[in-house]
């Protein structure tokens, strides 16, 4: 299996017109590309161009799966750093060039990056820190990205200083597992910001972690929320959620819960022409259930439980205009729709008889209207409906797909069918005689048939006058 590294640029920011092709999928798909969670982002160097592919390391899994809650506990917090009083006139400042060397293990020493920048450095043993400094001039969003760039488990912290204390609050962190990426923001306040990099398990003394740190403007009220951490708990409620990619690193993450096994469907619909998003799916554990391109809906069966779904821009972004992300979850399995209309074109729509029962008339382009119901007869909110109907000539099926509204109700189009034979004939009164065909409806509720008030329909072809 192949797994994908995008490398994102800073070039992007001016790039932000320029969509790479990549392939959209219309419903779910397995995740072959990330399979084990979580993708790995790096930040090229500024002369390598385009984006570049290479291996995630194995093992991977999410962290919040291979770790207990108290392991995490532990390590949450950095005594060392708390409650200890730090004057920044104590900060070293220094740039990366030697960041390999500088001992940055404690505040003090911190290494001072300037915001938009990307440093590195490494970790000699495990369980050490390295520090890093910066500033914010104005009220931002403040993203950090950390790149531990070999199979180890380094964590990313983020710390706000209080100048008059000289104390160090953490205001932000990522712990994800081996070999992973780390991501926080903070919607900051102008001040001095410590960051972290501290190894969870092992170090690297060959293969530099990278660090990155930029400010955005024109962030949108869920943020900060770039990782599973800082997810958007949205609960078990249905929701759509307008947000924005302010940064070529932007991902916003929800978290959702579903307190018994239900479809979940899932919408990301992003109006704009020049950013190209992307929603994931991850189960507790950050393991990757599959994912979603924009602008199309997908719905999946998952077991009660927490669920984590992010949305990032692979390739290019639109800071000015937002997409929307939409959850819904379907209460019960339908089992029986009961249609209620049909509209058609051709001036043949109606409940008719032309001696084989009651039945609609249709000519090409038909709207069906109806309601979806339980086992029990209540009617079904949020639930997938496909009608499909079978022509008579070279027996083509046409098929369409729609969601029930918050009643149960639904309206599906199926346009463009194919002109009906004319098998059957009708004596109108002795006016004229209409030929037609008697052709079969289905409905089904995600892949499953469901009972229907009607199974056929009138497919008219033509008159003539007797
Ligand atoms: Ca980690
Ligand atoms: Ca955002
Ligand atoms: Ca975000």
């Amino acid at each position: 299996m192949v797994r994908r590294v995008i490398v994102l640029l800073g070039a992007l920011f001016f790039m932000a017109g320029l969509t790479w092709a990549l392939p959209l999928h219309a419903a779910f798909s397995p995740d072959d590309g990330t399979a084990a969670g979580i993708k790995l982002k790096e930040l090229a160097d500024t002369d390598l161009g385009g984006i570049h592919t290479s291996a995630i390391p194995a093992a991977s899994a999410g962290k919040l799966g291979s770790k207990s809650a108290s392991e995490m506990d532990e390590k949450v917090l950095l005594d060392s750093s708390h409650n200890r009083l730090f004057s920044i006139t104590d900060a070293t400042y220094s740039n990366s060039a030697t960041a390999a060397t500088y001992d940055n293990t404690s505040p003090d020493g911190a290494i001072y990056i300037a915001p938009g920048t990307q440093t590195s450095g490494y970790i000699t043993a495990e369980g050490e820190s390295r520090w890093f400094l910066t500033n914010v001039d104005s009220p931002l969003k403040l993203t950090a990205l950390m790149n531990p760039g070999a199979a180890v488990d380094y964590d990313l912290s983020l710390y706000k200083l209080d100048e008059a204390t000289g104390i160090l609050t953490r205001v932000s962190y990522s712990q994800k597992g081996n070999g992973q990426y780390e991501q926080l923001s903070h919607v900051a306040d102008p001040g001095y910001y410590f960051v972290l990099v501290q190894s969870y398990v092992g170090s690297d003394t060959l293969n530099p972690f990278t660090l990155y740190v930029g400010l955005s403007d024109s962030y949108d009220a869920n943020e900060p929320d770039d990782n599973p951490w800082f997810a958007k708990n949205q609960g078990s409620k249905t929701f759509s959620s307008s947000q924005n990619i302010d940064n070529f690193l932007d991902e916003d993450w929800t978290k959702i819960s579903l307190p018994r096994n239900a479809p979940v469907r899932l919408l990301l619909n992003n109006p704009s022409a020049y950013g190209e998003y992307r929603l994931d799916l991850y189960d507790a554990n950050l393991n990757s259930l599959g994912y979603l391109g924009q602008n199309s809906q997908g719905q999946v069966q998952l077991p009660a439980g927490d669920y984590y779904i992010r949305v990032w821009a692979p390739s290019s972004f639109d800071l000015t205009t937002p997409y929307t992300l939409s959850v819904s979850y379907q209460a019960a399995d339908v089992t029986r729709v009961s249609i209620t209309n049909i509209t058609s074109d051709g001036g043949v729509q109606g409940f008719i008889n032309y001696g084989y029962g009651d039945k609609w008339r249709i000519k090409n382009n038909i709207t069906i209207s109806g309601r979806a119901f339980d086992a029990s007869g209540n009617p079904v909110a949020n639930a997938p409906v496909t009608a499909a109907l079978r022509v008579t000539i070279n027996q083509q099926i046409f098929q369409a797909s729609t969601t029930t509204d918050s009643q149960g109700y639904f309206s599906v189009s199926l346009n463009n069918l194919t002109s009906a034979a004319g098998n059957y004939s009708y004596y109108n009164n002795g006016l004229s005689i209409h030929y037609y065909d008697i052709i079969p409806i289905v409905f089904f509720s995600g892949d499953k048939q469901v009972s229907a008030n009607i199974d056929s329909l009138y497919h008219f072809a033509y008159q003539i006058r007797a």
